[in-house]
């Protein structure tokens, strides 16, 4: 702090923090309004979620909320067993009544790009297995197109023996630049729970019919699934940085 240099740090923590309370007051409200005791819970992934399994751990103590939680990554099982929620699976429980999940981006349509954090096979597993997915996010998620606001890309997962023909079919069909997934340091490729790889689809056209894109990427062999999540969602939730909520 020489010479008032303390000037943009306390800007950027003012920042950080307005962005974390966003994201707290979308997960609660998301929790309030859409968990009812009995309820089967979809746990999503993604660091707006810790703060709904907070929520719902506070709601369990308080006002003596039955749950059980299918979670939808080895983080979000983490959280879970952290909070002492109740844990069960689509196998004892095929259908639950809500999922809250996260997203990296959701257009005017309540389209959504997700999976940034690697999670998107199981969280569209669980999410297509719930009555309703709700959205829940800080305002820099909300956007009019896909694109619009979120430039890492389709997170796109994929068989490891065929990420290079993809890569090349979905360039060549679609355009824009498909690219590996790599680890931090980028020592080798980012590897999901599924033991399966990420190829994140970034520059592409934003004025296309995304329902028929993603039918069309989901039959290339290779591809296991894809982090476009196309009329799935029921509602979303977004924390505004003056301390109020959107939903759309
Ligand atoms: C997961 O976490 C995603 O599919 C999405 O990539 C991400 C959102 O994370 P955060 O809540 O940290 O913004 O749900």
């Amino acid at each position: 702090t020489v010479n008032g240099s303390m000037k943009p740090y306390t800007y950027k923590l003012f920042t950080m923090s307005s962005l974390q309370e966003a994201k707290k007051i979308a997960a609660h409200q998301a929790v309030d309004n859409h968990v009812h005791s009995g309820d089967l819970v979809g746990i999503g992934s993604g660091s707006t979620v810790i703060f709904a399994v907070e929520r719902l751990a506070q709601r369990v103590k308080n006002e003596n909320l039955k749950v059980q939680c299918v979670p939808t990554s080895f983080q979000a099982r983490q959280l879970v067993i952290k909070h002492q929620l109740p844990l069960t699976d689509l196998n004892i429980s095929p259908t639950l009544d809500v999922c809250i999940d996260g997203a990296d981006e959701v257009d005017s349509n309540l389209n959504l790009i997700k999976g940034g954090g690697g999670c998107l096979l199981q969280e569209k597993i669980v999410a297509s297995c719930s009555k309703k997915l709700i959205i829940i996010a800080d305002y820099t998620k909300n956007s009019q197109k896909l694109g619009d606001q979120y430039k890492k890309g389709i997170p796109i997962e994929v068989s490891p023996m065929v990420y290079g023909p993809i890569q090349q079919k979905i360039e060549k069909l679609y355009g824009g630049n498909v690219e590996m997934r790599m680890a931090v340091m980028k020592a080798g490729p980012v590897v999901t729970d599924n033991g399966n790889f990420i190829l994140d689809w970034k520059n592409f056209n934003q004025d296309v019919d995304w329902k028929k894109i993603n039918t069309e990427l989901l039959l290339m062999p290779g591809i296991v699934e894809t982090g476009l999540f196309i009329e799935m969602a029921s509602k979303a939730y977004f924390g505004m940085p003056d301390g109020s909520l959107k939903h759309k």
